[in-house]
C-alpha cells in the first residue's frame, strides 16, 4: 500500500507541471513553417520507437500544411493563432527496410506507417557513417595492407562514401570506405591511402568486400596543414584591424523565425536535407502601401558532384549531397566575426540523430546587414551648374549557412536587397579529392583525370551542380514563364544608315517542355510574370532570373550518374506546383535509379501557363583543379539574382533615405 497524502500530491503536481510544460512547448510554434522543435523531435522519437524499437532515423522533417492554408493563415494577420494540424514526415530503417511514417504532432499519433518498396535508399545518418568508417581499422586484411605500406594504423582515418548506381537490378545498401593518413597533418584528405577499398553493408554493418589493388606513393604531409598556428612563420599582410559595428543594434527583427528588415519580410526555416528554407518572402511597395509576395519558397533541392576519374577506386564518386548526406545537418557552427561579421545574429537549429534523439547545431545560421562600401544607385549631374551628386549606399540583409560535406565547405547566402532583388550565392572552399603517383607532369603518359598539384598529388576533375527550388509567386500564385529572346534584325529596306539592331521577342512557355532551358551567351532571358496583373502602363508584373554560374553537364545523358543527377540537364525547369515534388534528385537518392527526378516529373509535360508554378534553377561549376587549390582552395563563388522586372512602377529605392550618419561615442571602448 502506498501512504496517502504528500507523495500522491507531489505526483499530481509533477503531472500538472508536465501538462503545462507540454502546452507551453506546443504553443512555442509561432509559424506553420517553423522547423520542428526539440520538443516535437522528442515526441517523434517516442512515437516511432514505441512502434519500432530498433528503428534508425534517416529523415525527420516538417510535413507542412498545404500552400493554400499557409497563405490564408499569413493573410489573416493573426500570427498568434496556431495552424493545426502540425505534422512530421519521417523516414526510418527497420529490419533492413525503409519506412515512411507520417505523424500528427497536435494529436500525438502516427497517421500512417508504410514500407517504401521503390528504388534507392534514404539519407545516411552520421552514426552509421562513423561506424562504417571504423570497421577497416580492426579488419585484419586492412591492417596487413597498412603494414605492407609501412604506415602506422593509429594515424589512419576512414570515411564512408556513397557509391551511386550503374544499372544493376538489385542493390544492397552499401558504402565504400576510403582511408586517409594523418601522420603529421590534420589535412588528411591530402593523403589518401590509394588502391585500398573496403565495401561495407550498412544494414548488417559489416565488411562485405575488400580490395588492395595497388600501392601508390603517399603524398607528403609537409606544407599541407592549414592551421594558422602551424604556419611558420605566418605571413603578415599588414592589414589593420577592421570590423562592422552597429551602435544602435541591427535594423532587422527576428520574431521566432520570422525576419523583418527594411522593405522585406520572410520566414527562415531549416530542413535536414535542404538547410535554410526561405518562405513567404514579400516586399513592401511604398506606392501601393502593402507587402507584395515574391517567393513562396526557396531552397537548395539537390547537389550533384560527379568525379571524372574512371579507375576502380574512383568511378563511383558521383555524389548527390542533399539526398545522400543531408546537406542541412552538415551545417557547422558559424565562427563569430569570421564566418559572419561582428554585427551578425546567430540562430541554432535542431535535427534528429540516428537513434531519434534531437541534436542541436549551435549558430547554424547567421543573419546580418551587409555594408561593403557598395553603391545602390548614383548620379553626377555634370551638365547642370553646381554639380548635383546623389549617391545611395547599398545596405543588404544576408542569411548565411555553411555546410561541410566531407571535403567541401559550401557557404550559402540568401541576400535581400532594398531594390527588390533576392540574390543567392554559393561559395565553395574545399580540399580536393586526390590521388598520388607522379612528381612531375613530364612523367605522365596516361589519362590521370586531373591536374598534378604537388608531388604525388593529383586533383581530380569534377563538377558541382546545385538545384534551387524557387516557388515564385509574383504578387499572386498564378504566374507564367516568359522567355525573352533577343534577336538580331538586319535592316534591309535602307530606312536607316545602320545595318542591324536587336529586338525582343517574348514567348510564354505553355508546358513543361517549353520551359527546359540551357543558358548560352545568347539568352534567353527568363522572367516569371503574373499575366493577370499589370503596371499602370500595361506591363505584366515580373521577376527576372539573372544567372551567374550556369554550367551545363558534360556527361552523356545515358550515363547512369547523369540519369540520377538529371536535374543538371537544364539550367531552368518549370513545374506546376505539387507539394510532393520537392527533391530534384528524388526522395530516396542513395543508389537511386533516377526514376523520381525533375527530369522524370516533367515528362508528363503538364501545362504551366498562368498556373501556380515552381522555377527550378541549376547553377554549377566545372572544377578543373589548379595548383592554387592545394592544399585548400580559396573560396570561389557563383550566384544568381531574382530581380524585379516591371514589378514596381518605378525605381523602388528612389525615395530611400540615406542611412543616418554614424556618431560614435567612443569606438575603442566597444571594440574587443
Ligand atoms: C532490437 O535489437 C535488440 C538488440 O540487437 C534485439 O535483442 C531485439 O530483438 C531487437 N528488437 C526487435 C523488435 O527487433
Ligand atoms: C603510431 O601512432 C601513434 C599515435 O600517433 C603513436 O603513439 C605511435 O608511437 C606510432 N607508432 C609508431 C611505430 O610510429
Ligand atoms: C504530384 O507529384 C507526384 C510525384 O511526381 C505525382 O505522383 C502526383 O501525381 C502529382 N500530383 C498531381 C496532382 O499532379
Ligand atoms: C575610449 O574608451 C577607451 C577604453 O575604455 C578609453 O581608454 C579611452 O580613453 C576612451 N576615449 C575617449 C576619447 O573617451
Ligand atoms: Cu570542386
Amino acid at each position: 500500500m502506498y501512504p496517502m497524502g504528500g507523495s500522491n500530491f507531489t505526483i499530481v503536481l509533477i503531472f500538472l507541471s508536465f501538462l503545462t510544460f507540454i502546452l507551453v512547448e506546443a504553443q512555442k510554434v509561432h509559424h506553420p513553417l517553423d522547423p520542428l522543435t526539440p520538443f516535437e523531435l522528442n515526441q517523434i522519437k517516442t512515437l516511432v520507437t514505441n512502434s519500432h524499437q530498433n528503428a534508425t532515423f534517416h529523415y525527420v522533417g516538417l510535413d507542412e500544411p498545404s500552400k493554400h492554408k499557409v497563405l490564408s493563415w499569413s493573410l489573416q494577420n493573426r500570427p498568434n493563432e496556431r495552424l493545426n494540424p502540425r505534422r512530421a514526415f519521417v523516414i526510418v530503417r527497420v529490419d533492413s527496410k525503409s519506412r515512411e511514417i507520417l505523424i500528427d504532432l497536435s494529436k500525438n499519433l502516427i497517421l500512417s506507417d508504410k514500407v517504401y518498396r521503390g528504388n534507392g535508399y534514404p539519407t545516411l545518418n552520421f552514426e552509421e557513417q562513423t561506424l562504417a568508417g571504423e570497421l577497416p581499422l580492426t579488419y585484419a586484411p586492412f591492417m596487413d595492407s597498412i603494414a605492407k605500406r609501412g604506415l602506422n594504423i593509429s594515424e589512419v582515418l576512414c570515411q564512408a562514401f556513397t557509391i551511386g548506381w550503374y544499372g544493376e537490378k538489385n542493390t544492397k545498401r552499401v558504402v565504400r570506405v576510403m582511408c586517409y593518413y594523418m601522420d603529421g597533418t590534420i589535412n588528411f584528405y591530402m593523403r589518401p591511402i590509394e588502391g585500398v577499398m573496403t565495401t561495407v553493408d550498412l544494414d548488417e554493418m559489416r565488411i562485405v568486400d575488400y580490395r588492395d589493388r595497388l600501392i601508390v606513393p603517399m603524398a607528403k604531409a609537409h606544407g599541407t596543414d592549414y592551421r594558422e598556428s602551424k604556419q611558420n612563420p605566418p605571413f603578415d599582410t599588414g592589414i589593420k584591424a577592421m570590423t562592422i559595428l552597429q551602435q544602435d543594434g541591427p535594423s532587422f527583427s527576428l520574431d521566432g523565425n520570422h525576419v523583418r528588415w527594411a522593405n522585406w519580410q520572410f520566414h527562415l526555416g531549416f530542413d535536414m536535407r535542404a538547410g535554410p528554407i526561405i518562405s513567404l518572402a514579400s516586399i513592401y511597395d511604398h506606392d501601393k502601401d502593402r507587402y507584395r509576395r515574391v517567393m513562396y519558397k526557396g531552397y537548395i533541392s539537390e547537389l550533384f558532384v560527379p568525379y571524372q576519374d574512371m579507375t576502380e577506386e574512383w568511378y563511383f564518386r558521383t555524389y548527390l549531397d542533399a539526398g545522400e548526406y543531408a546537406f542541412g545537418i552538415c551545417a557547422v557552427p558559424l565562427e563569430p566575426s569570421k564566418d559572419c561579421p561582428k554585427n551578425a545574429k546567430f540562430l541554432d537549429v535542431y535535427y534528429t540523430t540516428g537513434d531519434g534523439t534531437p541534436a542541436k547545431i549551435p549558430r547554424a545560421f547567421c543573419v546580418f546587414e551587409r555594408y561593403a562600401g557598395d553603391v545602390m544607385w548614383r548620379h553626377t549631374e555634370a551638365a547642370v551648374p553646381g554639380d548635383t551628386v546623389e549617391v545611395r549606399p547599398d545596405v543588404t540583409l544576408v542569411v548565411r549557412m555553411v555546410s561541410t560535406v566531407a571535403n567541401y565547405d559550401y557557404t550559402i547566402d540568401w541576400e535581400f536587397k532594398q531594390s527588390g532583388s533576392i540574390k543567392a550565392t554559393v561559395s565553395l572552399s574545399e580540399f580536393l579529392h586526390l590521388r598520388g603517383r607522379y612528381t612531375h607532369t613530364s612523367q605522365i603518359k596516361e589519362e590521370i583525370y586531373g591536374t598534378l598539384l604537388a608531388e604525388n598529388v593529383i586533383g581530380t576533375r569534377h563538377d558541382h551542380f546545385l538545384s534551387f527550388h524557387l516557388d515564385l509567386d509574383i504578387d499572386g500564385v498564378a504566374n507564367s514563364l516568359m522567355k525573352t529572346h533577343l534577336q538580331t534584325v538586319r535592316v534591309t529596306d535602307e530606312s536607316s544608315p545602320r545595318k542591324s539592331y536587336w529586338k525582343v521577342v517574348n514567348e510564354v512557355a505553355k508546358t513543361e517542355s517549353d520551359a527546359k532551358i540551357r543558358f548560352s551567351g545568347a539568352g534567353p532571358e527568363i522572367v516569371v510574370v503574373n499575366p493577370n496583373k499589370q503596371t499602370k502602363v500595361g506591363n505584366d508584373f515580373g521577376y527576372r532570373l539573372i544567372p551567374g554560374s550556369a554550367a551545363t553537364p558534360l556527361l552523356l545523358e545515358d550515363d547512369y550518374a547523369q540519369i540520377r543527377g538529371a536535374f543538371s540537364n537544364y539550367n531552368v525547369w518549370v513545374t506546376p506546383y505539387n507539394k510532393s515534388e520537392k527533391w530534384a534528385g528524388g526522395v530516396y537518392v542513395d543508389q537511386s535509379h533516377g526514376d523520381d527526378t525533375l527530369a522524370k516529373w516533367t515528362l508528363r509535360n503538364r501545362e504551366i501557363e498562368n498556373k501556380d508554378i515552381v522555377l527550378w534553377h541549376t547553377m554549377g561549376f566545372h572544377h578543373v583543379p589548379l595548383q592554387e587549390d592545394y592544399p585548400i582552395m580559396p573560396t570561389i563563388s557563383g550566384a544568381f539574382e531574382l530581380r524585379p522586372a516591371n514589378f514596381f512602377e518605378h525605381n523602388p529605392v528612389l525615395k530611400v533615405k540615406s542611412p543616418k550618419p554614424v556618431k560614435w561615442v567612443n569606438c575603442s571602448a566597444k571594440l574587443n
